[in-house]
């Protein structure tokens, strides 16, 4: 398979500058006509250039130039581009392609979901559906007209405003749309179906009346005010924060059930996973009303940041997804508590970013090359893409941000730009260079820090030393210096922030203070200082680094008085940490170990501290992840990090077992339900006792109130936090429970994807085999990507115990569902694929064992790129 690279960009020898599209959908397949208005790119150099259109799994039926037929002699069509030759400077083409969207497993371009029909164009999808310039520089306005049957498709949707509708007769009829702005083919969008809308309506901040609609299938109607919600506020919230306004009449979502990823932008017409719009207290979690909000906002957002200013090339992809995840994570965190939400999108980075950068696949947020492009939509490209404009965000400050951010429209608008395009509107904007900083956008890989801190008690001078270093990645041995903002405060042996003044500045206010390291060591010296502070280091998290191990005491005086909540937490997180660490060592040394008692009654003093934010104990209370603590390990023990961690969460239910059921009973609200942060955070700490009180398995007590909580509990999230409870634990009450919630549910999909995500995520003996038995399950099909990522996706990245089994059956299984699926869906084979090619830091055996599954991989017949890149790049 051939690699693209970014070096090879080339302007497009046409422009595009209107697209008549018309969709007759049928039952046995559709038609596709397309009249392109062309034109030669006055930019490029080759005037006699051949035209080269994308296509692909498509059947050419007509073809014209200026509406005449064109002769065979003036076209050629390979399996990827219809070719045509000799081409005057402006003309139009009429382009008949007949494709069979019933047959289309691989949910991208034109396909059927539970009998309706949907599109999903990014990021090469629209290539499926027609002939076309297929990439994201090609902008051009479009025109939209669907027939389809009108009983089995009463709703016809395409992007922007509609402008007519017609009953043709016999059964049929006929929806035109017509997007005023222009945009790429992978923002288009056509939806057919039997859809049942709610309505709602938002007025800009300018007076102008927007429709909102939001589509799903009869009877999950009743479960879209959530998104509904969200969506109002994010508009709101666009407009205040950054002026961005909504531009057409209408904004729809329309909710789907088989879609490979969580939702997509659409101009005017967003698609989303189910999973990512439904909401209701019976059926979704917490969580999942808390990702609902930040999806929609997600999505809405592009609309400004994707939409309006779009990509150069899918090398930029971080520009809209960096970006809009930074967006979306920061109205999160003015709808939610702020604190929490920091703490989860860095565990979040942590968990699927950090190993992704210290694997095989490691690229920086601005590849260089890729075979698949859907392989890129990563972690990396998203999630650490925000942090890098979070970066610029604390540099600058949110003042001179928000103007890099009008300055970047200004310029932009309208257009499809580049990385470098943004960073030199921020430069430009802010006054400040970040000629130094550019390199997070080249360079892979978390970088180290290593800080050494001294006192001169005669000076009253305190310095820090910080040592940066960045481990080599795949093509990238040898690594710069990065420009990495540094929050940093000092707190004096009360707890209390001391002003952080740089040693001959005047005195600055108390609290936290933004530096820049850029070199690989520096010194930081801080005068006026009475006595030795602790420091309080990258404060909020202000760069996505590994920070070297910190001292034990300063760790536990942190935990307990740390103003900034975040490192607070991760204070606390450094600390349980180390100990566990400690203790999967001792238990390898065949030595005894316990947990610190002076770390227990830490977490005990959290537990009930009224100045503490409930949702906030809940997250500071809880140990590291086995996976995180795997990412510290130079050689991953998974049974010692499983049994030590367990081995410590029944120590501190043990040691606390009355203070957790008091905070149990304090925090179990029957008031009406909501979904505000205090009730949330209510919920999560009531539940993180529960999780403590479960393991205490002689204890009458305890395990009734786990019973009593899956049996009966009135939300979604107390039901699931008991059934996770007892999903660990083999009582006898453990199979009729989780029979009892299938029989309820099993009419809820969404519902049913939790079903078999936590079965797949038991830590019992015989888990890999239930897993293989669920395979066989009547409810059970790869075939829908929630349903396929729910049983094998959360074995391979939320089991470690048991997909890293030490004979090897856990990476087999996978191997066998990979290749099950490539054919039919390659996205979702390459996307499940990549907990096999993390091989690195485990043992020979397991080594051994996870690259026999790849050679197994790759030795199939007819691998699709998406695996073959994802296999042979975990392989090398
Ligand atoms: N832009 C889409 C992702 C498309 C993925 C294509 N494989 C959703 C989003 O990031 O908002
Ligand atoms: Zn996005």
């Amino acid at each position: 398979p051939r690699t693209i690279r970014l070096a090879d960009y080339r302007l497009p020898d046409f422009l595009i500058d209107a697209v008549d599209l018309a969709f007759d959908l049928r039952e046995d397949g559709a038609t596709v006509t397309s009249r392109l208005t062309m034109r030669r790119n006055p930019a490029t150099s080759d005037p006699a250039a051949p035209l080269v259109l994308d296509g692909q799994d498509l059947k050419l039926t007509g073809i014209a130039l200026d509406g005449e037929a064109l002769g065979a002699n003036r076209y050629t069509v390979d399996a990827e581009h219809l070719t045509v030759t000799d081409l005057p400077g402006v003309f139009t083409l009429d382009i008949t392609t007949e494709i069979a969207p019933q047959q289309n497993t691989t949910m991208q371009g034109l396909y059927t979901s539970g009998g309706n029909f949907c599109t999903q164009c990014e990021a090469e999808g629209f290539r499926h559906i027609t002939y076309y310039l297929d990439r994201p520089d090609i902008l051009a306005r479009y025109t939209t007209t669907i027939v389809a049957d009108k009983a089995k498709y009463p709703v016809l949707l395409s992007n922007g405003n509609p402008v007519e509708t017609t009953d043709l007769g016999g059964g049929r009829h006929r929806a035109k749309w017509e997007d005023p702005f222009p945009k790429p083919s992978y923002l288009f969008a056509l939806v057919a179906g039997d859809l049942v809308a709610v309505e709602d309506s938002f007025t800009t901040r300018s007076g102008r009346d927007i429709a909102l609609k939001i589509f799903t299938r009869r009877g999950d109607h009743t479960k879209v005010d959530h998104a509904m919600r969200a969506l109002k506020a994010s508009m709101a919230w666009d407009e205040q924060v950054y002026g961005f306004e909504y531009d057409l009449d209408l904004f729809m979502i329309v909710a789907v059930s088989d879609f490979n990823m969580g939702a997509m932008e659409n101009k005017g017409l967003n698609i989303f996973n189910t999973a990512l719009v439904l909401a209701s207290r019976e059926t979704a979690t917490d969580g999942d009303f808390q990702r609902v909000e930040s999806v929609v906002a997600h999505e809405y957002f592009h609309n400004w940041t994707g939409n309006r200013i779009t990509c150069r090339d899918w090398f930029q992809l971080s520009l809209k997804e960096g970006l809009t995840v930074f967006r979306d994570q920061e109205f999160s965190g003015d709808m939610n508590s702020r604190p929490v939400q920091r703490i989860t999108d860095v565990r979040r980075l942590r968990a699927i970013q950090f190993p992704e950068d210290g694997g095989p696949i490691a690229h920086p947020i601005r590849p260089e090359s890729y075979i698949e492009i859907n392989n890129f939509y990563t972690p990396t490209v998203y999630e650490k893409g925000a942090e890098v404009i979070r970066m610029i965000h604390t540099l600058i400050g949110p003042e001179r941000y928000r103007k890099g951010m009008d300055l970047y429209v200004a310029r932009h608008d309208g257009q499809a730009a580049t990385c470098e395009n943004f960073v030199a509107a921020m430069e430009d904007a802010s006054g400040t260079d970040l000629k130094l900083f550019r390199r997070w956008y080249s360079q892979a890989g978390t970088p180290e820090i290593v800080v050494e801190d001294s006192w001169d008690d005669a000076a009253g001078r305190y310095s820090l030393t910080l040592r940066q270093s960045t481990g080599p990645t795949p093509g990238q041995p040898d690594k710069q210096p990065l420009h990495i903002p540094f929050a940093l405060g000092l707190l004096d042996a009360q707890g209390r922030d001391l002003p952080v003044r740089l040693a001959g500045e005047a005195a600055p206010a108390a609290g936290t203070r933004v530096l820049s390291l850029t070199a690989a060591e520096q010194r930081f010296d801080f005068d006026g200082l009475a006595a030795r502070p602790v420091p309080s280091l990258f404060r909020g998290f202000s760069a996505p680094i590994k920070l070297a191990p910190q001292p034990r005491d300063r760790l536990a005086f942190l935990f307990a008085h740390d103003s900034d909540p975040f490192n607070r937490w991760e204070a606390g997180q450094q600390l349980a940490t180390q100990l566990l660490l400690e203790g999967v060592a001792a238990r390898k040394a065949g030595q005894d170990w316990r947990l610190d008692a002076e770390f227990v009654a830490a977490i005990g003093r959290l537990l009930d501290d009224p100045a503490l934010d409930a949702a906030f104990i809940a997250e500071a209370t809880a140990l590291p992840g086995e996976s995180f603590l795997a990412d510290q390990m130079r050689v991953i023990d998974v049974e010692g990090i499983h049994a030590v961690r367990e081995a410590a969460r029944l120590a501190v239910a043990t040691a606390l077992r009355d203070r957790l059921l008091a905070v149990y009973r304090a925090n179990d609200d029957h008031g009406p339900f909501d979904v505000s942060a205090a009730a949330v955070g209510k919920r999560a700490l009531k539940n993180a006792a529960l999780s403590y009180l479960g393991l205490l398995r002689d204890d009458a007590e305890a395990t009734a109130l786990v019973l009593a909580q899956a049996r009966g509990a009135q939300t979604m999230t107390d039901v699931l936090a008991a059934l996770t409870v007892l999903r660990d634990r083999d009582i006898p009450e453990r199979a009729q429970v989780l029979q009892d919630f299938y029989d309820r549910w099993q009419d809820e999909p969404l519902v049913i994807d939790k079903w078999f995500a936590l079965q797949a995520t038991s830590s019992l003996p015989g888990t890999l085999d239930a897993i293989r038995a669920l395979t066989r399950h009547p409810a059970f099909t790869l075939r829908n990507p929630n349903r396929a990522r729910a049983l094998i996706s959360s074995l391979a990245m939320g089991n470690p115990l048991h997909f890293h089994a030490a004979d090897g059956a856990g990476y087999a299984f996978l191997a066998d569902q990979v290749l099950a699926l490539n054919a039919a869906n390659p996205q979702l084979a390459a996307r499940i694929l990549v907990p096999l090619g993390r091989w690195q830091r485990h043992d020979p055996g397991r080594q051994a064992a996870m690259q026999a599954q790849l050679d197994r991989i790759l030795a199939a017949p007819d691998l699709s790129r998406d695996v073959y890149e994802i296999a042979a790049k975990s392989r090398a």
